[in-house]
């Protein structure tokens, strides 16, 4: 969804909003004004009021493309417009779903089961944790304020593992089954782009943005050296 779009989303809810206001309400309210005004006067010089469309494909070299590789741009200024501080890693099927989520440091996710069995996540990497073994029904939340990658793993299914991945910036995207990936919304500027991907050695390269217009880009990928 563009910014613009939830701008406008977030127009028609405000009265609703402010019916029942509290501190974190209407913090929230000035924060998106800002973002509302933002893009009012962005737009009415003509300009990008949400940003430029970097639009790519990523591939393995020999190998044609990669899915759930995250891409994302380092040092983006913060933005009001781009909350994004939820998200969820699902546990459904016997498998964690995403297998991949990428998340903006700050970030609180849900973890969720929708199976009938019981599920445990855990991961050992960076500060570590352990958030218990639980039912459908029931759902734990962890906020991420650390950058890195962390494996998700269930120590009633050895089998489960997924990445949760912690950006500097919620600049990101991961791609899909063709390797194709968009990241929106991008200000103009001139920002590193990095890659991850389990198992890839990470690709890095500047990258200009010049307001409201889509930036094509390839990107090949190696494997790890071991
Ligand atoms: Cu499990």
């Amino acid at each position: 969804m563009g910014d613009a779009r939830r701008v406008r989303w977030l127009a028609f809810r405000t009265p609703e909003a402010t019916r029942r206001p509290s501190y974190s309400t209407l913090g929230a309210l000035l924060v998106w004004g800002g973002c509302l005004v933002a893009a009012l006067s962005a737009g009415s010089h003509g300009g990008a009021q949400a940003g430029g469309t970097l639009d790519g494909d990523l591939r393995v070299r020999a190998h044609g493309r990669l899915e759930h590789a995250v891409v994302y741009l380092e040092s983006v200024p913060p933005s009001p417009c781009r909350p994004g501080q939820t998200a969820v890693l699902d546990q459904r099927g016997m498998k964690f779903v995403p297998p991949v989520l990428a998340i903006a440091r700050g970030t609180t996710v849900s973890f969720t089961n929708h199976d009938i069995v019981s599920h445990n996540v855990f991961s050992p990497d960076g500060e570590g944790y352990e958030l218990g073994t639980w039912t459908r029904g029931t759902v734990k939340h962890r906020r991420f304020t650390r950058l890195g990658v962390y494996r998700q793993l269930c120590r009633l299914h050895p089998e489960m593992t997924a990445d949760i991945v912690v950006l500097p910036s919620p600049y990101f995207a991961v791609t899909g089954p063709d390797g194709h990936f968009q990241i929106l919304g991008v200000p103009a500027g001139t920002y590193r782009l990095e890659t991850w991907a389990r198992g890839y050695a990470p690709v890095r390269r500047p990258i200009h943005m010049a307001g409201a217009q889509v930036q094509h880009i390839a990107l090949t990928l190696d494997r790890e050296r071991r």
